[in-house]
């Protein structure tokens, strides 16, 4: 048992206290601990209850992650909670922190539960590609209603310990200390002759379940769910809730739990857990690195990213000022902020008083006098190097000493930007991703002098923004676009072959792409693009780049934003333009462009997403990125790849690099070495039977 549970009473009240830091995962001693701690509760003759409570920051936060994909190994929980709940002493589940997982399906598996008001308890498997595998699918609907009980456990969302309550998953929040109110509540049930409550023994209510309800709600979460393994494997645990003896459904359970367990969906999701936590660790940069103190921030440019990035800060509490060159740029901008505050409260998802109040945080200003006491300024202008090197040249005039200097660009060099000031040491970039309120992914650039306590501040501070950040290096389009770059020639290239825009993508999508790499670029701005083509002065000599999106700019047609670009919009659904084939058809006769009418599905899958892991390939032996699951991170969170495909450089781990390797040198075959030939580690590991997971953990 170890001391991860102790056993201990006070009367004839008893305390089984789990102690596994940092979230009391149900790893095996725990387990163990709990089965031994109940048994003594049962045969201790002083004890009339027993109270399950946690040291540390939180209740159980559910099964030990890390076990995952090894054998399991007895007691499973499901047996661990069935002996709890058969007990004839009553048992109350005290609750602190996020129960979450086997955490919730531990605290259903005593016969009483309280908590906290800051409490949550949630079933967020889904979000693992897994299901509540130890009895939650059967205890969950029994407490709250199926239909309560499937909105929990799809979305994988928690609920905070009032709504719990309220719902009927938590029987009372307990004011002050955790352990004082528990033991009060037991003693309240010990006075009321309070017997075991089994939710084995009860059954689901189904007063609101006709015979159209589960088609109904399948259909609700249709577009959330797309392409995701797990959600269905969830609803048919609860069609079994309804419908079947629980012992039976418990069976039906796990056999859906094990299915979801070895699917490549799971592996994917359990993969960017740890990823998305590993990438804030930084080789060289300690953990305890000191921070510098931000109070309060400002953004140079106030247009749509401008805007978007103030808004991250207000939404943080954090003083912004927004600065442009006029009046009338000024307005615009916090117009801007405005309407995009106004949207989300006609979506009620935000009060009109919590707008108010991130408003009140943001200021403008029309010239440098106003930011002179910002502790970070980011640069969020026009994306070009002179007009980024004057910006910073003022600010190292006008910033106070320490104070960080970010700049926004997407794709130019933060050394030349850094060199245009005296203080490159305070220099970093802070790229965000349209609509940069919106999207979570940060990019952090860090130039060759960029301060360690700089990365650390940035690290720290992107977290309180609610982003999920990732360092790279120097080089044209960072990590996340510099991939992006020959997805997107793939794309064009097999356009000019004769493969409808509309087509590729299809396939994208039907991948799980949230949206094609066509109506990303008319998402964007073809003039984007262009604009990229042109500052990528070391891009490959590529006679056929992007050549039919410069020629629908030259035409106007700008993209979404101009009502028409690749595709047509009437609304925001992208229409097959035909202008963009004849273009097609021209720009492919003008360059000798073999047509190909035998283009499979797969190539063009991957085309799109060779191209993409190749270049993320060569990017891990640059050191641009510290590591692979780091891309995965970035796509992921900046490009709408599926979190179930876990990521490129996971998706080619999963599908082999001998395979992978393969089809390149099957492409460089046919279209030449200039965009195909293969990265230098990916040959090695592939030759070496090895994955970059492998070679990253290798690395350190
Ligand atoms: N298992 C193992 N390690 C875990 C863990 C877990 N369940 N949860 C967190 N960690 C580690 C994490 O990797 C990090 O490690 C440290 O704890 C702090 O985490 C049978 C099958 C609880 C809300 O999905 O949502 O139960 O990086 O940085 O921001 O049906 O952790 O420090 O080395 O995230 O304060 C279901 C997952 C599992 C909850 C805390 N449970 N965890 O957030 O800290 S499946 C979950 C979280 C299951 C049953 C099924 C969050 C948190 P390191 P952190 P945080």
């Amino acid at each position: 048992m170890g001391d991860v549970v102790s056993y201990s009473r006070e009367g004839e009240i008893a305390y089984i206290t789990v102690n596994n830091p940092p979230v009391n995962a149900l790893s095996l001693p725990v387990r163990q601990g709990l089965q031994q701690c109940f048994q003594q509760f049962a045969a201790d003759g002083e004890a009339k209850a027993a109270v399950l409570i946690c040291d540390g920051r939180t209740f159980i936060a559910g099964a030990d992650i890390t076990e995952f994909g090894k054998p399991p190994q007895d007691p499973w929980l499901p047996k661990v909670i069935h002996e709890m709940e058969a007990l004839d002493k009553i048992t109350i589940a005290a609750i602190h922190g996020t129960a979450l997982g086997g955490g919730l399906e531990t605290a259903m598996g005593c016969h009483y539960r309280c908590a906290v008001a800051s409490a949550q308890v949630g079933l967020p498997e889904v979000t693992l590609g897994l299901l509540p595998g130890a009895t939650g699918t059967q205890r969950l609907p029994r407490l709250i209603g199926p239909k309560a009980a499937l909105d929990a456990m799809v979305s994988g969302r928690p609920m905070p310990a009032k709504k719990a309550c309220e719902a009927g998953a938590i029987d009372k929040i307990v004011d002050g200390d955790l352990k004082a109110g528990a033991t009060a509540f037991a003693k309240e049930l010990l006075a009321q002759g309070a017997k075991p409550r089994r939710l084995s023994e009860e059954v689901v209510d189904t007063s609101g379940i006709d015979e159209h309800f589960f088609a109904e709600y399948r259909n609700s979460v249709a577009k959330s769910a797309r392409g995701f393994f797990a959600p269905e494997q969830i609803i048919k645990c609860v069609e079994a809730a309804v419908s079947m003896p629980y012992a039976d459904a418990v069976k039906r359970e796990n056999e859906l739990f094990m299915e979801c367990m070895m699917s490549p969906h799971s592996a994917a999701q359990r993969h960017l857990f740890f990823a998305e936590r590993a990438c804030s660790k930084i080789p060289d940069v300690p953990a305890d690195t000191p921070l510098r103190e931000i109070k309060k921030v400002a953004v140079i440019g106030g247009g749509t990213m401008g805007g978007g990035i103030a808004m991250n800060f207000a939404n943080a509490g954090i003083p912004v000022v927004l600065k442009e060159i006029n009046p009338e740029a000024l307005d615009r901008g916090l117009d801007i902020i405005r309407g995009n505050y106004d949207a989300t409260v006609k979506k009620g998802r935000m009060s009109p008083e919590a707008m108010d109040q991130c408003m009140g945080l943001i200021s403008g200003a029309l010239d440098y006098a106003g930011i002179g006491d910002c502790d970070l300024i980011i640069e969020a202008v026009f994306e070009n190097m002179a007009l980024k090197k004057e910006i910073f040249g003022e600010l190292d005039k006008v910033a106070k000493k320490g104070a960080i200097l970010a700049s926004n660009t997407s794709t130019l060099n933060i050394d030349e930007i850094a060199a245009s000031t005296s203080r490159p040491e305070d220099v970093i970039g802070w790229h965000f991703f349209a609509p940069a309120n919106v999207m979570t992914l940060l990019e952090l650039v860090r130039g060759a002098k960029t301060a360690k306590d700089v990365i650390a501040t940035s690290l720290a501070m992107s977290k309180k923004i609610r982003k999920t950040a990732i360092l790279v290096g120097v080089c044209f389009g960072f990590v996340g676009n510099r991939m992006f770059f020959p997805y997107q020639r793939e794309a064009g290239l097999m356009m000019l072959e004769g493969v409808p825009a509309e087509r590729i993508d299809k396939v994208a999508y039907d991948w799980g792409w949230a949206m094609g790499p066509n109506g990303v670029a008319d998402l964007s701005g073809l003039d984007v693009l262009v604009k990229v083509k042109n500052e990528w002065t070391e891009r490959p000599d590529d006679p056929t780049l992007w050549v039919i999106i410069e020629k629908l700019v030259e035409q106007g047609r700008l993209g979404q934003k101009t009502k028409a670009g690749i595709f047509t919009y009437s609304g925001r659904a992208p229409v097959p333009a035909p202008e963009t084939a004849a273009i097609a058809k021209a720009e492919a006769e003008r360059l000798g462009v073999a047509q190909r009418t035998d283009m499979s599905d797969e190539e063009i899958i991957e085309r799109l997403m060779y191209s993409m892991i190749n270049e993320g390939a060569l990017i891990l032996d640059e050191g641009i990125a510290i590591r692979s699951s780091d891309i995965d991170v970035c796509f992921v969170h900046g490009y709408g790849m599926p979190r179930y495909r876990g990521g490129p450089m996971q998706y080619a781990d999963s599908v082999g690099l001998d395979k992978v390797l393969a089809a390149i040198e099957k492409y460089r075959a046919r279209y030449g070495d200039t965009n195909w030939t293969p990265a230098p580690l990916l040959v090695k590991l592939a030759k070496a039977g090895k994955t970059f997971a492998e070679w990253s953990a290798a690395k350190g």
